[in-house]
């Protein structure tokens, strides 16, 4: 019997232990958080396709952009690689039966639920206007919006990111099968692994931040205001302390399902597995350390700006040797452009920009110019959906026929990856050029010049808007009417691929014993 068939009740899913079924209960929440942030991001891109403030109020859309900010980074993005793909695979590819706290996993999702309630309730209630970055002293002294509500969610959410980060590490070090050594391991439990940590390290730090706010705001305790004692460039220092690295939350996960797909669609070794383990982990330790380049103006001292500048740079570095890798693991491979390796393109490439730009901010002396910009969300968005998002697709359709055993129609999945990456390139090229030429991000209205460049990117939007919606619904005609799949449809070699589709309550009959690394594939064309 599949995991699936182990009883159809709504009873037998909210209180299943098995990491399968809870995977699919954060696909489903995590899907609906993303859309409900994505409409939020339709509201403000309508208002921008014309100069004059004529839609929303400046206020409105104040709060429109903190909504979809605090949606899309905290109920969507962190979550989405991890506690979906995650969930269902670190598992299988390490050859245990579930994760090692089958408990622990599904309580993380009603925490994330929890807050997701508390943030929702905080929008419905008239909604939030700091910027998901909350910054004092206008979050504690002057919004008059639901601050406290909502940083209570993210709180929340933020425990459930810890009990899930706190799962994987046990998993990975203590379930992993016979002969699965950690250089054996796939390069997306590493990712996985590394993801962790630093949900584990940096989201107390975040809490606390946050409680800090809240007690201010309530109590009025002088913590971040001057007028009382505080320091409000403290509040800066410990919200980018999580912020930056979790970015690598949001992008490391994505790295590990790029390195699963390329190689099995190029029939090749990944290039250089052991230095693509060491990027990981160099990435996981150094997004610890650059935190102060989000505070180059904020009047920081200079010679601590010209560290944090340096140490910015050095990221490039394992960034690089990732991009280098995935190319040379294309080199004489035998490919197939199927929807989840265009995915996987398409992340390669739009992160290869992100981080380009990332360097062009990290430079001290044109920062200056560029931060507060459109050239900053450009920037972001590149990472955060180029890359993120991009590799989260390409991993729903890469494993879906293991999760469901269904296919999905290829030549759609095709389209839909096409029409996200032209559509996200005709979105945000262009606020490269607007934040260049000085348009100034967070404002509802702006002077003519800036209109061309933002109609383009208004419509960009659309054309990404069916680009999303399009999958939701041929993948929600394949699970009715999709074809078979078979246990393997792409031959791919890791673990997950021995068990049947859609495996079993406990993945494997018997414990797989591992003789041999994650990527055998036939080899390059010769
Ligand atoms: C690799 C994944 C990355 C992600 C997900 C990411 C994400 C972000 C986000 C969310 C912001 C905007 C924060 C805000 O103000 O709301 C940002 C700004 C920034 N990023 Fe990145 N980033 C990444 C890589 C890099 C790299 C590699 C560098 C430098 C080497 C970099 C340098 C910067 C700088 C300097 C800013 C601040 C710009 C300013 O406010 O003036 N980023 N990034
Ligand atoms: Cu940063």
């Amino acid at each position: 019997m599949t995991y699936l068939g182990e009883g159809y009740t709504l009873r037998s899913w909210l209180s299943t232990h098995d990491h399968k079924r809870i995977a699919l209960l954060f696909a489903i929440s995590i899907t609906a958080f993303f859309f409900i942030g994505g409409a939020a991001a339709a509201f403000m891109r309508l208002e921008l396709a014309t100069p004059a403030g004529d839609l929303v109020s400046d206020d409105t859309y104040n709060r429109l952009f903190t909504a979809h900010g605090v949606i899309m980074v905290w109920l969507f993005l962190i979550p989405s690689i991890p506690n979906v793909l995650g969930n269902f695979l670190v598992p299988m590819m390490i050859g245990a039966r579930d994760l090692a706290f089958p408990r622990l996993n599904l309580a993380s999702w009603y925490v994330y639920m929890a807050g997701g309630i508390l943030v929702l309730g905080a929008l419905i209630s008239g909604g939030v206007d700091t910027g998901w970055t909350f910054y004092t002293p206008f979050s504690t002294m002057f919004s008059d919006s639901h601050v406290v509500l909502t940083l209570a969610g993210v709180f929340v959410l933020g425990v459930s990111s810890i009990m899930s980060g706190l799962n994987f590490i046990v998993t990975v070090h203590t379930l992993r099968a016979p002969g699965m050594t950690w250089f054996r391991l796939p390069l997306f439990v590493w990712a996985i692994y590394a993801t962790s940590i630093i949900l584990v390290l940096a989201t107390p730090v975040l809490g606390m931040t946050l409680t800090l706010v809240a007690i201010e705001r309530v109590l009025g305790v002088g913590i971040f205001d001057p007028a009382l004692g505080g320091d409000p460039l403290l509040f800066q220092h410990l919200f980018w302390f999580y912020s930056h690295p979790a970015v690598y939350i949001m992008l490391l996960p994505a790295m590990g399902v790029a390195s699963e797909i390329i190689p099995c669609f190029a029939r090749k070794r990944i290039f250089s597995y052991r230095f693509m383990a060491y990027a990981i982990i160099a990435i996981a330790a150094l997004g610890f350390l650059v935190w102060g380049h989000h505070m180059f103006v904020s009047g920081q001292s200079a010679y601590a700006s010209i560290v944090f500048s340096l140490l910015s740079f050095l990221v490039a570095i394992p960034s690089a040797v990732k991009v280098f890798n995935w190319t040379a693991t294309l080199y004489k491979g035998r490919i197939t452009l199927s929807a989840p390796m265009l995915y996987a393109w398409g992340f390669v490439g739009l992160f290869t920009i992100g981080g380009i730009t990332g360097l062009y901010l990290a430079s001290l002396a044109l920062d200056v110019h560029l931060t507060d910009t459109y050239f900053v969300i450009a920037h972001f968005h590149y990472i955060m959906v180029g890359g993120s998002v991009m590799a989260y697709l390409g991993g729903i359709h890469f494993w879906w026929p293991k999760a469901t055993g269904r296919l999905y129609p290829e030549m759609w999945a095709r389209v839909s990856a096409v029409l996200v990456f032209v559509g996200f390139n005709l979105t945000f090229f262009p606020q490269y050029l607007l934040g260049y030429q000085g348009m100034p991000r967070r404002y509802h209205a702006y002077p003519a010049e800036f209109t061309l460049l933002n109609v383009f990117s208004s419509c960009g939007a659309a054309v990404l808007a069916i680009g999303y919606l399009l999958p939701l619904v041929y993948l929600t005609w394949s699970l009715l009417r999709g074809a078979a799949a078979g246990d393997n449809p792409w031959r791919a070699t890791g673990l997950e691929w021995q068990t049947p589709s859609p495996p079993p309550k406990h993945n494997f009959e018997d414990t797989p014993v591992v003789e041999a690394g994650p990527y055998e594939y036939e080899g390059a064309r010769t």
